[in-house]
């Protein structure tokens, strides 16, 4: 096959995993997943070592999901201190902030442990304690790494809120994790931007059911004015700075709760992921390692946020396990200009570069002279995730930012699977662009047809995965029933994905994107249902319907019909009412690209809407509409696609 790109022969030769390890440890990994990794669980300290390995069961009446269960072990121990002996003065985090001019940071695992350590014995000295959880609001900055990992310390469980959702998504989430405390700064800096976080703070605890909180804890970062309400808000220095620099680490079970992250599925409000202790911090650093060739002088860097899952599993949780280099970084790609992320590749020699695939595409709009003014000669491996990436940003990323001498991990992974389950190995699967290529160690993927009948060969359908793996979600918090019926009902017996993927004749996986409700928008998951119930919130709207579109450089674009109450009138100020009201219910990332008047959505007879016939008009195929049959009223069908928005 010519579009392949073989493992480069010097990569391979000192690669952590080679094509062999890769063949030989897969097929261990799936015929005796107890024996591969109890074996691999010694990557970790333990407390108390497991004896019980896998506990699986995804049968409903008899559904379990558990991992080394007889296992003790603490995150932030693994994190740190076990590395304190060989690694104290290593760099475990650079922090670069969003102004270029302003100095880098570097905090050794020694001084990371310290601080983690202060706050620790803050949160105790406030009453959190183990079960508790914690809210984390803050920018791109050490202290959000010292927030999780000082609630790993204490058996606290975090829940990290990213900086873009607005207060009323904050508010959701506090009421729905019963959040204690609330970690923020006074304001986030991105781009030059001041971003008011203290004030969302502020306004999200102002709103109905979220007095479970006792305290916010405010990090002055940009220096800018709060409100500090006492006694409810402390400045985080005047609670840390005098505490202890040691801290006695939680024993936690391997099965209990390390942190709940919020994620938006096809349904409802957003849900709260839970991951437990051991299998995660397993996973997480097992794939680190082995999909990033970590070697111990790299310097290695995921341009996403730690409010995403991929920046918990692969900016502190993974890298940190690992006793690695870790850079954070504060800014956006395009601040001051496109070549950002390069000069900060040279600044700080980075050798391992993450990124998402819209990155990619926006920064190649501004063509190679931004990036080919930089050296990236310390560059050796590139990586990208959050959503399909498409050829010629592969090519590009692989040509022009890794001048073709840099192998790419293309990783796919969900919030829910904890870590990378489909990806190559650097060293030992040749890439194919645009697929994600083979299962990580232990992973059983399968292709199914709508009825649930496993596909053999090249196929194409619905991904599953056939048994569990260490780093696997174990509930939707405080909701068992509504994890089973997402994820284990659709396909009696195995787990399912919500992606659609293609198999070729190699056995390659290429993953075609969402075949549920969900839109990838810039790597970010928005349901469909969570928008239209933001727009039917305001008064003036009757009925919405939202649907993705393609996008050149966001993967998808929200495209949003609206029908008004009647009586009311369209106008050009009421669409900018209404993309400003959806920023102010969920949050920026969730704005409508395109909003569309609708005085009737297509409907079958039984009032359903015909969302398939929406996605055709918004991506302007409306030759494609298939069967109209079943509408109630094809007529308004022709003055939508008359009234389509958009180029
Ligand atoms: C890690 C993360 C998960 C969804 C997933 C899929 C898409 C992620 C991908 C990819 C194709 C890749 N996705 N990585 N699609 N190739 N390499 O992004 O988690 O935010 O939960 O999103 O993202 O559709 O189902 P999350």
């Amino acid at each position: 096959m010519s579009d392949l790109y073989p493992v480069p022969e010097g990569f391979a030769a000192q690669a952590n995993v080679g094509k062999a390890d890769y063949e030989r440890d897969y097929a261990e990994s799936v015929r005796d997943p107890n024996a591969f990794w109890a074996r691999a669980a010694q990557r970790l300290e333990w407390m108390t070592p497991p004896t019980r390995i896998r506990d699986v069961s995804y049968d409903r009446g008899d559904f379990r999901i558990r991992w080394f269960a007889d296992g003790e072990l603490n995150a932030s121990v693994n994190c740190l201190d076990r590395h304190l002996a060989t690694r104290g003065d290593k760099t475990a985090l650079v922090f670069e902030p969003d102004d270029p001019a302003a100095e880098p940071r570097h905090v050794t695992y020694r001084e990371l442990h310290a601080r983690v350590c202060r706050l620790a014995n803050a949160l105790r000295s406030l009453g959190v304690g183990k079960g508790d959880r914690v809210t984390i609001y803050l920018p791109m900055i050490v202290e959000a790494a010292v927030a999780m990992l000082a609630c790993a310390r204490i058996g606290a469980v975090h829940t990290v809120v990213f900086g873009g959702f607005s207060a009323n998504s904050i508010a959701d989430r506090v009421r729905d994790s019963g959040s204690k405390l609330v970690i923020t700064a006074d304001e986030g800096l991105r781009g030059g931007k001041k971003v008011p976080l203290k004030a969302n703070v502020d306004a999200a605890l102002k709103l109905p059911g979220t007095t479970s909180v006792e305290t916010v804890l405010v990090v002055r970062h940009t220096g800018g004015a709060v409100d500090m309400q006492m006694p409810r808000d402390r400045w985080y220095d005047a609670v840390v700075d005098g505490q202890p620099d040691s801290c006695e680490p939680e024993r936690m079970n391997a099965e209990d709760p390390l942190f709940i992250l919020y994620t938006s599925g096809s349904t409802g409000k957003p849900k709260g992921v839970l991951h437990t202790t051991g299998g995660y911090l397993l996973y997480a650093a097992y794939t680190h390692w082995a999909v990033f060739d970590l070697k111990e002088d790299d310097v290695y860097w995921c341009t996403a946020d730690v409010g995403w899952v991929t920046g918990h599993s692969y900016i502190v949780y993974g890298p940190l396990a690992n006793g690695a280099t870790a850079l954070m970084f504060e800014g956006v790609p395009s601040y001051p200009d496109a070549s950002r992320f390069w000069q900060v590749v040279d600044r700080h020699k980075v050798t391992i570069f993450y990124t998402a695939p819209t990155a990619i595409r926006a920064l190649m709009r501004d063509g190679d002279e931004p990036v080919k003014r930089t050296s990236r000669a310390s560059l050796r491996l590139l990586g990208s995730v959050g959503e399909p990436i498409n050829p010629e940003a592969w090519r590009w990323y692989h040509e022009v930012v890794g001048d073709s001498r840099c192998p790419i991990v293309d990783t796919w992974w969900q919030t829910e699977t904890g870590g990378i389950l489909i990806t190559p190995l650097p060293g030992a699967i040749d890439a194919k662009p645009g697929s994600a290529t083979l299962p990580f160690f232990g992973v059983r993927p399968a292709i199914v047809d709508a009825a649930g009948n496993i596909q053999e060969g090249a196929c194409e359908g619905n991904l599953v995965l056939l048994d569990s793996w260490p780093g696997q979600m174990r509930t939707v918090y405080g909701d068992d029933q509504r994890f089973f019926d997402t994820y284990f009902s659709t396909y009696p017996g195995m787990y399912f994905t919500g992606d659609g993927a293609r198999r070729d004749e190699d056995g390659y996986y290429w993953i075609t994107g969402r075949v549920d409700d969900v839109i990838n928008v810039s790597g970010h998951r928005i349901g469909t249902a969570e928008v239209e119930s933001a727009l039917v919130l305001h008064p003036k709207v009757a009925e919405a319907a939202v649907v993705g579109f393609p996008h050149d450089v966001k993967g998808q674009g929200i495209y949003a019909y609206v029908t008004l109450v009647a009586g009311e009138t369209e106008s050009d100020e009421l669409l900018k009412e209404l993309v400003a009201h959806v920023r102010k219910e969920i949050g920026p990332i969730a704005s409508p690209d395109f909003l569309q008047w609708a005085p009737g959505l297509p409907k079958t007879r039984s009032g359903k809407i015909m969302r398939r016939i929406l996605r055709k008009i918004a991506e302007n195929a409306p030759d494609q509409l298939g069967d109209t049959s079943t509408l109630a009223d094809p007529s308004v069908v022709d003055s939508l696609v008359k009234n389509r928005q958009g180029a």
